[in-house]
């Protein structure tokens, strides 16, 4: 996101499909979101923060059919508990849309029709495969198996109907040039460079309307084509322009283009290649940028439901505190990277950064400024006495804000983080209290001062990722956070003036132990009966495990995945087995061939994102590293382990 020159940002969150309820994936896009709209509200933009809902297509038609409820109810209730969901997550949006809102509609109409008109959709036959859970059309070359998804490792069906093409291929060379000439409009890099190969790759023309099934918006009527509704995404991506009145009262048109959309990265190549196809058809503006976020994994498995590995937001808001639960989303895993959600992990950021690092340097600020003088801080000799710290901050203030414009947020924290370590660095350095006994009231004064004003600085950086905290904080150095008080102390550096500091409670109280029952699926009752109380197992149950040395023959990364390798390993048995393994981040495929590895091999074979997985290597694990176990030195492939 760059800043705007006409002063406006306009930023938008996927819509989310009312199929089911909300994840911890779909919070995550629209906390990010939220703290870009925050961000932008303070440094003064005129912001315009767009999220809601995406009612229609088969998908939806199927889940309300399966809960005997009509289309509509079941959009109404599920959209509603986004919305709910996200007033309760306090999200600063300015508009939910709905699909099925009537002015989406006729704004798609309109804009359906003006492609029509221009030629840029034409009648034909659709003939392929259609996978009904990422509402995505499929040639035979690009499913797994002959027959899974690519994106979602889901069955597809075949497609056999008539329908209206947009000429997507005529948009191919605009394309291309449009990702050459604008650098970061595709965001991160490397993602971009996939889309582009895509592209690279022809385009083929988009088939955008369906029959057999009807919820969904009807075509123009000037096209008379009542058999026919919408493909729901050309459907959904115009909401980005209905939401701001095209097609019917533009007023907020000014907003247009978006200053970025944030979009999860399986979702990326219709938000880059449709949507900008789609507004070149419709003669508008381009988004200034796709910026691509990863999943958030349990044991780096996608979730989903019958895994039993679902993450519930509302769950871990209401047990960790929703502010908590959003600084750890951003801070954890930098954007574009897949990020493994544990609770353990969680429990960390909050003891170590925010209760050890934050809420302790607020309580050592009010006791000091207690026991010492009353509550009241003066800022009059900071500089006097510690001008370096104040520089030194100063310096990685300076550059938080392109961290932001970049879509780091987990830079942009650690930044701030940097901050917050000076100044826990400068008690323990000048010791106040020694101060104080050798009458350096002053350089006490200053040195609590001090603290006070790196804190003042630190909570409105931190606004946009914990609003209602860092007002809290705000209210012990007796101001508001808002533009005025940005442009105060963040652009023209000023210093706090002399005031009595208000006491706050303890702001983030120490988490002792888990307090979510871990979603994974519980151990069966059978399973259970066979394990002793303190988890010893006999040798007979030791040796249920078959555990062998393979070779691999090859390996290749998943598309799509940060994280699995897809590997043919020799276990001395007719063919290679297929085995897909979590190791992408520690291991080049090229580096792994005609190496060894132990295998567990009596697994029972799974599917992992599509792919067959017919066994598991085994590897050690710390928090940084992961190592392959393997044999010492190479033996036949096959020896049995044990
Ligand atoms: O795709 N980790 O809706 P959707 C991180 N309606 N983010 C995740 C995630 C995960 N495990 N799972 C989902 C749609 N998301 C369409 C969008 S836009 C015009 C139409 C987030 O309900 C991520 O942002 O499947 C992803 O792009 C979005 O939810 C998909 O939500």
């Amino acid at each position: 996101m760059r800043k705007n020159k006409c002063k406006k940002a306009y930023i938008t969150t996927p819509i989310y499909y009312v199929n089911d309820i909300p994840h911890i994936g779909h919070a995550y896009t629209t906390m990010i979101c939220d703290t870009l709209a925050r961000y932008s509200r303070l440094i003064g933009l005129e912001t315009f923060f767009l999220t809601g809902t995406d009612e229609h297509g088969q998908k939806i038609e199927e889940a309300a059919k399966k809960r005997g409820k009509s289309s509509k109810q079941y959009a109404d209730e599920i959209s509603n508990y986004f919305k709910n969901l996200w007033d309760e997550f306090d999200i600063s949006y300015d508009k939910f849309i709905r699909t099925t809102d009537e002015y989406h509609q006729k704004g798609v109409q309109k804009a359906f029709e003006i492609m029509f008109k221009k030629g840029d959709i034409y009648k034909d036959m659709y003939e392929g495969h259609y996978c009904i859970s990422c509402e995505s059309f499929f040639t035979q070359n690009q499913l797994i198996d002959n027959e899974y998804c690519p994106d979602c490792g889901k069955p597809t069906s075949i497609v056999k109907e008539e329908s209206y093409f947009f000429k997507l291929s005529k948009y191919e060379d605009r394309l291309l040039k449009w990702y050459k000439e604008k650098e970061n409009c595709v965001l991160p890099k490397g993602k971009k460079n996939e889309v582009i190969s895509f592209v690279k790759q022809g385009l083929k023309d988009l088939s955008v309307t369906r029959t057999s099934f009807s919820w969904g918006i009807k075509l123009p009527k000037s096209i008379d084509d009542p058999t026919h509704v919408m493909y729901v995404w050309l459907d959904a991506l115009l909401n980005y322009i209905t939401a701001l009145g095209y097609g019917a009262d533009e007023k907020l048109m000014k907003f247009w283009p978006a200053n970025v959309h944030v979009v999860g990265k399986d979702i990326l190549r219709f938000h880059a290649i449709y949507w900008p196809a789609f507004l070149m058809s419709l003669d508008l503006p381009l988004p200034k940028h796709i910026a691509a976020h990863g999943w958030w994994t349990r044991n780096s498995e996608k979730m989903s439901k019958s895994k039993g590995n679902v993450v519930n937001p509302k769950e871990v808001a209401n047990a960790y505190g929703v502010e908590n639960f959003r600084y750890f989303m951003l801070r954890e895993v930098p954007f574009g990277q897949d990020g493994d959600f544990s609770q353990k992990a969680l429990i960390d950021r909050i003891n170590s950064d925010l209760s050890n690092d934050l809420g302790n340097l607020v309580n050592r600020v009010l006791g000091m400024s207690g026991k010492y003088f009353d509550f009241e801080i003066d800022s009059k000799n900071v500089q006097k006495y510690y001008q370096k710290e104040l520089d030194d901050c100063q310096k990685i203030l300076d550059s938080l804000q392109q961290y932001i414009f970049d879509m780091q947020l987990n830079k942009y924290l650690e930044g701030l983080w940097k901050v917050l370590t000076i100044a826990n660095q400068s008690i323990s350095t000048y010791e106040p209290w020694v101060k104080m006994k050798e009458g350096k009231n002053d350089e006490a004064m200053a040195l609590v001062s001090l603290i006070s004003n790196i804190l003042a600085k630190v909570s409105i950086f931190l606004h946009p990722v914990m609003p209602k905290t860092t007002d809290k904080i705000s209210s012990v150095f007796n101001f508001t956070i808002d533009n005025n008080s940005y442009k105060k102390y963040i652009e023209n550096q000023e210093l706090l003036e002399k005031m009595k500091l208000n006491k706050i409670d303890p702001l983030f109280p120490k988490i002792e132990k888990m307090l979510i029952k871990s979603p994974e699926p519980e151990v069966k009752k059978e399973d259970k009966k066979e394990q002793s109380n303190d988890g010893i197992i006999t040798i007979d149950q030791f040796f249920q495990t078959k555990l062998k040395v393979g070779t691999i023959l090859e390996a290749v990364n998943i598309k799509g995945s940060d994280k699995l390798i897809k590997l043919q390993v020799d276990l001395g048995e007719d063919k290679p087995r297929q085995i897909v393994a979590g190791i992408k981040e520690f291991y080049n495929p090229q580096d792994l061939i005609n190496t060894q590895i132990c295998v567990v091999a009596n697994l029972k074979p799974a599917k992992i994102f599509g792919n067959k997985s017919e066994g598991m290597l085994l590897a050690a694990k710390d928090k940084k590293s992961l190592m392959l176990i393997r044999p010492e030195k190479f033996i036949k492939s096959g020896s049995s382990i044990g």
